[in-house]
């Protein structure tokens, strides 16, 4: 395709879809007619999946998953299908600009972090690589909230991204199903029957995920809950106009927002009702489509495999049973075994206060027949098991996560330290009754994405030194490492990295107003705001550094940027004082004529998946510092080796394994490791013993407490303090000594500016293991075994 057809497509849309001459045309028009434009060019090679996969008889992969933070689609696409030139081309012909064409698009926010991210990562790579696959999920009206600072607190304000037409979308009127809540269960008859009380419709739009060089697309299905009857006639004949709006109000709720913690679980009806409306309605979906091509429904395993992303589609296990033996009237253990071959679930947190509980009388108030069902699957399974402890019902609660693992034939954890730690910890009698089904599968991310479309400049590198295989066989990037030797390359790789700098500084200015120095040092630390991923010990750090800078200005001090970014829980209080906290600290560190030159602190609102693919290509520095055994992988991490950043981290998640790969040498390694932890918490006063051998950490907290950065308010912080000095459960105080050394090493590093480059290229080199397609064949063979259809 030229970018003289392309223009011609667009200027085609422009026109006949939108109706807008093009000399009035906005932006968004622009972008609105080349996404169509682009989108014409998906869906043959989308059909084409389709059809391949009926004709070849192919297993499918189902990926039920409560959050696809799949970020901007437009630049995705047009990489995946190679017309970036000609788009760039064809918008220079038409005097538009091309960046700020895609800088429109607004973010499709439907996750909260990295577990949404991964799944959006999946997709692509699902789509790569060839293998039939839907992603299922909720059409949310509202994503993750917008987040901004006032007073250098965090706000919420809602995201509507729905507000303007959606370009990628298709609306499936033909493919709805109602999906009940509540009501009775009927075991009158030979057959238990669920009657519920509520119903609503469960409408499916269809986005088409195309993969690397547009070879296969598959479908991101996403349900939008409608009411069965939109308008209450009767209730608007009598005058009631709020009466008669009332169904439509009532079932759209359900879809209506992402619900914006993902690290507590509160139990919410709500939360309930979403979980059970995609699953339901994604499991119908399966099964209708398997009955059109085959009728055994014991022989499903062999052509369907359902993967639950976390246990917030666990009601899947019961469900699936309910669709086989109520309604399809196989024998209960038939049913179980049939969809136990489908199902498998990955846990994404050991966290205890993460992992979903239900209370029975919910359960079996808004979902009487799967109750029931509850309890018969976790009878037999105590049945198949004598003698056995572990129960999925228990204090008058269903547990999500066992009955996930009872369903599932496999059941994976997400880096080799969590999965040992799952098999240890939360799932150890199970895993002992059970001793094949877990297994590991170490995240990975997408090279099209968050290397070949977010940092243009080292790509092109490569593709110079290597040639463009990497793109979909990411270990590729083993070629570099004879390059490194050789100067100019090294040269071209620090550039590259000087050159995305330059830019971030550029939009640090224009929307922060603050002046930060392209040479510095750019540490970045960017993810949600938890205490286990302890943001406040990077800020406790920053402290003590600035008081050194002060107490010895004339030293040759290695100059850092710190930036920030990340979105707390709109009810996570703690989480939203450390907000606060780095925005004060920023506020007098940027404003201090003797450290200035040194220190600058920036913590740029509303993270999301743009922002993050701005600021990625611009770190030096990667901040990974969670209390070892809590952060179950990360995928962040991995993004920022891949471009180039060395990493300072802790024994957690998948830092273990990027500082195998890439290098103790090319990796600064600090704090306890996951067993000294557990240690650590037995003795008595831990904080308070590590402050006091720590005069750096002693008098970064006492600023906080006297109110040095709070003048008009010094209690503001008394409770961070507090928490640092008593129970300091995630070892903030107890790692400060080894991270704030560590810190000084990466300084003395960082003026090795040669040396630095080299570790950085390795950083590089070494990372392409991490590719989601890794990830995506490890699940194919050891879990789906499914197959490629290309
Ligand atoms: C998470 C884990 O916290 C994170 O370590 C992991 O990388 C991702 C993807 O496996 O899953 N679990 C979770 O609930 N969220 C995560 O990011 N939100």
């Amino acid at each position: 395709m030229t970018h003289a057809d392309l223009r011609a497509d667009m200027l085609r849309h422009l026109t006949y879809s939108f109706g807008k001459d093009p000399e009035h045309a906005h932006i968004r028009d622009w972008r609105m007619a080349l996404s169509l434009a682009v989108r014409d060019r998906i869906v043959d090679p989308w059909f084409d999946a389709t059809r391949k996969t009926y004709a070849g008889g192919h297993k499918r992969v189902y990926y039920l998953s409560m959050e696809f933070l799949i970020g901007r689609l437009l630049e995705d696409a047009i990489v995946n299908l190679g017309l970036l030139e000609t788009a760039r081309d064809a918008f220079a012909d038409l005097g538009v600009d091309f960046t700020e064409v895609l800088e429109n698009e607004p973010d499709a926010a439907l996750g909260n972090g990295g577990l949404g991210r991964l799944a959006a990562c999946f997709l692509d790579s699902l789509s790569t690589i060839g293998c039939p696959a839907y992603g299922y999920g909720i059409r949310y009206e509202h994503g993750l909230f917008r987040q901004s600072f006032v007073d250098g607190r965090q706000v919420e304000e809602p995201e509507d991204w729905l507000l303007q037409p959606h370009a990628w979308e298709f609306q499936r009127p033909e493919a709805a199903f109602e999906i009940g809540f509540g009501g009775s269960v009927d075991e009158s008859g030979r057959r238990a029957v669920w009657r519920p009380d509520e119903m609503v419709v469960a409408a499916a739009y269809d986005t088409p995920i195309v993969g690397w060089q547009g070879r296969w697309a598959n479908t991101l299905r996403l349900w939008s809950a409608k009411p069965v009857r939109a308008f209450d006639l009767e209730s608007f004949n009598r005058g009631d106009y709020v009466g008669a709006a009332a169904p439509e109000a009532l079932a759209r709720t359900i879809s209506r927002v992402l619900y914006p913690d993902d690290t507590t679980e509160q139990g919410k009806a709500l939360r309930l009702k979403q979980e059970y409306f995609f699953t339901a309605s994604s499991l119908r979906d399966v099964v209708r489509r398997y009955l059109s091509e085959h009728d055994d429904l014991r022989a499903m395993p062999e052509k369907v495999a359902i993967q639950l992303n976390d246990t917030h589609p666990a009601i899947a296990g019961p469900e699936l049973v309910r669709l086989l033996h109520d309604e399809k009237g196989l024998p209960f253990e038939d049913a179980e075994q049939a969809a136990r071959g489908c199902l498998s679930y990955t846990n994404h947190t050991l966290m205890p206060e993460a992992l979903e509980r239900w209370p029975e009388e919910l359960m079996a108030s808004l979902l009487p027949r799967h109750m029931q069902l509850i309890e018969r699957i976790d009878q037999a399974h105590a049945k198949a098991n004598p003698g056995r402890k572990v129960t999925a019902i228990e204090d008058g609660e269903v547990k999500m996560g066992e009955l996930s693992f009872m369903m599932a034939h496999k059941v994976n954890g997400v880096s080799a330290l969590h999965t040992g730690l799952m098999k240890e910890t939360v799932f150890a009698e199970l895993n002992r009754l059970h001793p094949d089904r877990i297994v590991n599968q170490t995240n990975g991310v997408t090279p099209r994405r968050w290397l070949l479309s977010s940092n243009p400049g080292l790509s092109r590198l490569i593709d110079d030194t290597i040639g463009n295989g990497w793109v979909d066989d990411l270990e590729r990037l083993s070629e570099l490492e004879s390059h490194i030797e050789d100067n100019g390359f090294r040269e071209a790789f620090a550039e590259a990295k000087a050159s995305n700098k330059r830019e971030l500084a550029r939009f640090v200015r224009e929307t922060e107003g603050v002046e930060i120095d392209p040479d510095a040092m750019f540490d970045i630390q960017i993810k949600r705001i938890h205490e286990y991923k302890r943001q406040h010990l990077n800020i406790l750090e920053t402290i003590a550094y600035w008081r050194a800078i002060q107490e010895n200005p004339d030293r040759d001090w290695t100059p850092r940027v710190k930036i920030f970014a990340g979105k707390a829980a709109p009810g996570y209080v703690f989480a939203k004082k450390i907000i606060h906290l780095v925005n004060d600290v920023a506020r007098m560190v940027n404003d201090d004529p003797v450290t200035s030159r040194f220190l600058k602190i920036v913590y740029l609102p509303n993270y999301n998946v743009s922002l993050a693919e701005r600021l990625i290509p611009a770190a030096d520095l990667s901040e990974q510092i969670s209390t070892a055994g809590k952060e179950a992988s990360g995928t962040g991490n991995m993004k920022f080796a891949l471009n180039g950043a060395l990493t300072i981290g802790t024994l957690d998640g998948a830092n273990v394994e990027i500082r195998e790969r890439v290098g103790a040498e090319n990796f600064f390694l600090f704090g306890m490791t996951a067993p000294e932890v557990v240690a650590r918490r037995t003795v008595a006063n831990h904080a308070e013993k590590a402050i006091a051998e720590s005069p750096e950490l002693a008098r970064a907290i006492g600023d906080i407490e006297d109110g040095v950065f709070t003048m008009d308010d010094p209690e503001r912080y008394r409770d961070i303090a507090q928490n640092l000095r008593g129970a300091d459960y995630f070892l903030v105080c107890s790692d400060f000594s080894s991270y704030y050394d560590k810190q000084r090493e990466v300084d003395a590093a960082y003026r090795n500016r040669d040396e630095w480059n080299q570790k950085a290229a390795l950083n590089t080199a070494r990372s392409g293991w991490f590719s989601s397609d890794r990830t995506i064949r490890g699940y194919m063979n050891d879990i789906w075994m499914a197959r490629s259809a290309l």
